[in-house]
């Protein structure tokens, strides 16, 4: 566990469905009907309640995030927010990305939720580098938290290795545990 001005910031490698939070985030795609990666796995998970409210609700442009209910996971909301595709950095992929990141904790924010677990959003299917991405879904939380405030507790949860390493080396270079 790490802290950031009484926030407290959790690493957890696994399934993000499993977690016990407010609200979990998932890397969905515009038309937010579902798809492979942590998407299938959130709706496969939270049975067909998601989808139901996910087309009522009509897609979701890049950079935003949407709120739904959880279904039968153990969260209370699944946000749903989408990445950009990377395609090379050139597309204004950085500002997309954190606008994900960032627009699904004021949705946090207002539905008065204090804990929020995230995936790595875009680095599956999507081709983020995932390095960067690392670096920006931080930022974006640390910054929410300077100007923004509100949340208690914030989960990273990374299902492979390889990002799990990547963002413990990232917040103990920036943190103290
Ligand atoms: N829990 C946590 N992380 C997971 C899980 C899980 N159950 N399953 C996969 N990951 P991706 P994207 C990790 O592809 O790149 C979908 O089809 C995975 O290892 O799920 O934003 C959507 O519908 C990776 O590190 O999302 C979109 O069309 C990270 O989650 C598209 O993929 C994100 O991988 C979105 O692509």
């Amino acid at each position: 566990m790490y802290t950031y001005k009484d926030v407290k910031l959790y690493l957890v490698q696994g399934d993000i469905t499993t977690m016990a939070v407010d609200a979990i985030v998932n890397a969905a795609n515009n038309t937010l009907l579902g798809g492979g990666g942590v998407d299938g796995a959130i709706h496969r998970a939270g049975g067909p309640t998601i989808l139901e409210q996910c087309k009522k609700i009509g897609g979701c442009p890049t950079g935003e995030a949407r709120i739904t209910t959880a279904g039968n996971m153990p969260s209370k909301y699944v946000i749903h927010a989408v990445g950009p595709v990377y395609k090379g950095g050139n597309k204004n992929e950085d500002k997309l990305l954190y606008s994900a990141y960032y627009n699904s904790l004021k949705l946090a924010k207002e539905y008065n939720l204090k804990t929020i677990a995230f995936p790595a959003i875009s680095t599956g299917a999507y081709g983020y580098p995932k390095d960067e991405a690392c670096h920006i879904a931080i930022k974006a939380v640390m910054d929410f938290i300077d100007k923004e405030g509100g949340i208690e507790e914030v989960y990273f949860v990374l299902f492979g290795q390889d990002n799990y390493t990547l963002y413990e080396e990232k917040l103990n270079s920036k943190l103290n545990k």
